[in-house]
């Protein structure tokens, strides 16, 4: 699984076009969301495409993504305090951009209507 030329995650997380990064390994990258919803607003996403969470993603890419949240938590100083992740997977999650994402949502108060 490869980069589509037309999709915007894969563009930033292979550094096509440059973002916020906060975190990056080999398999994911980690960015501030332009629009954010809290004080840290990450998207954790992996460098290959997948659609969402029910594309076929690798155990690898998997832990990879749950390891850049660990790192994402602890670069933001929200470990302790508490963060939420989210991920949206198609048209009734309203999933607006289809490469796979996880918000990282910390550094106030979450309540329900938080992503
Ligand atoms: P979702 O509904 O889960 O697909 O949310 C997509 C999120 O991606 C939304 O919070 C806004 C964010 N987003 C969309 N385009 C860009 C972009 O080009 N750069 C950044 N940093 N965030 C983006």
């Amino acid at each position: 699984m490869a980069m589509h030329d037309d999709c915007i995650f894969c563009k930033i997380a292979n550094h096509v076009i440059e973002s916020d990064y906060i975190y990056e390994d080999n398999v994911v990258a980690a960015f501030r969301d332009m629009s954010p919803l809290a004080p840290t607003h990450v998207l954790v996403v992996p460098k290959d495409h997948y659609a969402d969470l029910a594309d076929g993603v690798p155990a690898e890419t998997a832990a990879a993504l749950l390891h850049a949240v660990d790192e994402v938590a602890k670069a933001e100083g929200i470990t302790e305090s508490g963060f939420r992740v989210v991920a949206n997977a198609g048209g009734d999650a309203g999933q607006a951009v289809h490469h796979l994402h996880l918000h990282v949502l910390g550094g106030c108060r979450l309540t329900d209507d938080f992503a």
